[in-house]
């Protein structure tokens, strides 16, 4: 068993690297084709892109803005990091963000943005992604493009099955990448197998408002939980999991964890087990997570400590849990839209495995099982397997889909896009990648409704297709169009970070809803200066707060005297501008907490603890009008 591992690995590392050199020499080829490829990418000057493309940032922690199809990119949405560039994560208002139950966490690695749903169609309200590193989820406003709430997920660790949601945006769900103690302690690791957990969390989403809460957590056998996917139509109330070593082995070295032919896709059935714990079912257990929230009245975030969590042991909940056998270890888990048909791709086989929802639940009916894992049936590989797609590529990992009866799966070994027929299996058209595509997106793809004109391939190497930059080179997406039989690559752009999934949306759902400012005369945030005539210094103790206002292009107050070494200064500003997209910038010489960046009608605080006496300038950092220049200050420092 060994040595066939080893030696599947490494000739897949060989087929990569061969394929990627061969791709390269292709380029002639591909620039042959610009001329007619110009035009579909082409946004002229003034007009707009068709199609909002959100790419997560992966180590960046963010969330980055692009339009489709002239891979412009819009905006960098702060989430899980500190973002100098705003101020997001530094100033006094959003802090309390990055609070974790391990203290100030200003940094995360984010894969999996989802848009929320109304029927199974993108509603363009809010977008979610997850942190991998210290499990968090967190919702963004689509109206404001800020991250309004993170939730911490406790039992959790890398939360990698994540954020995906289900068809109403009733829940938003994170499965563990590691299975862990719950609760942690002090344990020898090689006695993880049957001692390890799997957290699975549904966290509800609050159909006004958006407020999550982390309503249950399933805890699995100490398997790793991959991606998941939400059923939806005939499956909607289940969600599917992907998991891998279900050997529980504690090194995951090839040897170890590959050992069992085929690892599960786990069906749960989220509505049974909701249903069970409203009739007061599940465990409550001590558990210190943190709950972050950004409200756009106040412009401020408060944290809270929650203290526990109601746990549910799935083999107390009959009918709710199954494992469907999936070969090769499954990597993505993806649900076509109707529902029906649930693809596990094992990352180390060349075939896709679909199974049937209409069969699972004939086999589920039969009591057809092929024995249980922990108190779990497992059903028979073959009663639920709607058909393989043998798709001659190496490496298949992600499916997306067009609404048109057609599936597009990643191969990441042999660098390509392969298009294949829901229900026949049979592979319809190959393009290649360049290189090692990870995911791929569809505008929709991730819903009942799928908008199925491009498809973007976001690859984990680039080596070759831009100017070098050093060593390191930003991600390469690929854009196709896919209005015909065959995909037609027709544009390269760079992302940044390591965008591992996307959510696209048209321009004409979300244009609309997000071009909000906010009133000033609505501003509750309880530092504002709300009228010029407010402006103020006001000292307690060695705090001295100062209130300002600022609006093209002047601070109010904009000479400060009075301060004294060791002083803590706090500069609460209110942006007085109501036009759109007026901001100011506010920085302050020395300080060493980044500067402000203050939205039309939004208060913003930043601390400065001055060292040395004097009079030092501040000044606004972003280039507001003619005398922007002019828009200065100086505070004076006398000694302590
Ligand atoms: S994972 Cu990155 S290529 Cu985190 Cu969705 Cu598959
Ligand atoms: Cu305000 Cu520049």
């Amino acid at each position: 068993m060994k040595k066939i591992n080893y030696s599947i690995l490494a000739l897949l590392g060989l087929v990569m690297v061969f394929t990627s050199c061969n791709d390269s020499g292709k380029k002639s080829s591909n620039g042959a084709l610009a001329s007619n490829n110009a035009e579909k990418v082409y946004v002229a000057p003034g007009e707009q892109d068709e199609f909002y493309a959100f790419m997560s940032g992966g180590y960046s922690g963010n969330l980055t803005v692009y339009g489709l199809p002239s891979g412009r990119m819009f905006k960098e949405i702060p989430v899980f990091s500190q973002f100098p560039t705003s101020g997001y994560g530094y100033s006094e208002e959003t802090k309390p963000m990055l609070n974790t139950s391990f203290g100030f966490v200003p940094w995360d690695d984010s894969h999996h943005p989802d848009i929320s749903q109304t029927n199974g169609e993108l509603d363009g309200r809010w977008i979610f992604i997850n942190g991998n590193n210290t499990p968090r989820i967190a919702r963004i406003s689509l109206s404001t493009f800020e991250t309004e709430e993170i939730i911490e997920l406790p039992n959790s660790a890398g939360n990698h099955s994540s954020s995906f949601i289900t068809e109403n945006t009733e829940y938003v769900v994170a499965g563990t990448r590691f299975s862990v103690p719950v609760p942690q302690r002090d344990m020898p690791i090689n006695e993880y197998k049957g001692n390890f957990k799997g957290a699975l969390s549904f966290v509800s989403v609050d159909p006004e408002d958006g407020r999550l809460d982390l309503k249950f957590q399933i805890m699995m056998p100490g398997f790793n939980y991959d991606l998941s996917h939400p059923g939806r139509g005939k499956s909607h109330g289940w969600f599917f999991f992907t998991t891998y070593n279900t050997e529980e082995a504690n090194s995951l070295l090839e040897v170890n964890a590959s050992q069992n032919d085929k690892d599960f896709i786990a069906a749960i059935n989220w509505k049974k087990i909701e249903e069970y714990v409203n009739n007061g079912g599940g465990t409550k257990m001590p558990a210190n997570y943190a709950h972050n929230v950004y409200s756009d009245e106040t412009h401020t975030a408060t944290s809270t400590m929650e203290k526990e969590v109601l746990t549910v042991d799935p083999t107390k909940v009959p009918g709710a849990v199954y494992f469907l056998p999936t070969p090769k270890s499954p990597h993505g888990c993806d649900v076509d839209p109707t529902g029906n048909y649930i693809i596990g791709n094992g990352k180390l086989s060349a075939d896709l495995t679909v199974h049937s929802f209409d069969k699972m639940l004939a086999a589920i009916d039969g009591k057809k099982f092929d024995g249980e894992a922990y108190g779990i049936p497992i059903l028979k590989f073959d009663d639920v397997l709607a058909g393989t797609v043998k798709s001659g590529g190496l490496g298949p990992l992600h499916t997306e889909f067009d609404g048109k009866g057609n599936a597009y799966t990643t191969f990441f070994i042999s660098s390509e896009v392969v298009k294949w027929k829901l229900g026949t299996w049979e592979v319809i058209d190959r393009k290649p990648t360049y290189y090692s595509v990870g995911h791929l997106m569809i505008p929709g793809g991730n819903s009942a409704k799928p908008f199925g004109k491009y498809v973007v391939a976001m690859n984990k190497i680039t080596k070759d297709r831009y100017l070098p930059t050093g060593p390191e080179l930003e991600h390469s997406a690929q854009l196709y169009d896919i209005t015909g039989d065959k995909m037609e690559l027709i544009y390269d752009f760079p992302t940044h970070g390591e965008p591992h999934y996307a959510a696209g949306i048209p321009a004409e759902i979300l244009a609309p809803k997000s071009q909000k400012i906010y009133k000033l005369a609505e501003n509750k945030h309880p530092m504002a200066t709300l009228g010029v005539n407010d402006a103020r210094v006001e000292r307690k103790g060695n705090e001295v707060h100062v209130y300002m206002a600022m609006i093209r292009s002047h601070f109010t107050p904009d000479n400060i005297e009075g301060i004294k070494v060791g002083d803590k200064v706090y500069f609460h500003i209110t942006n007085h501008e109501q036009d759109f997209d007026v901001p100011h910038g506010f920085a302050m010489i020395g300080a060493n907490n980044s500067e402000l960046l203050i939205m039309p009608g939004q208060t913003k605080s930043l601390v400065w603890e001055p060292k040395e006496v004097g009079v030092w300038p501040f000044y606004c950092t972003d280039f507001c009008s003619a005398l922007h220049q002019e828009m200065q200050g100086y505070v004076r420092v006398s000694p302590a």
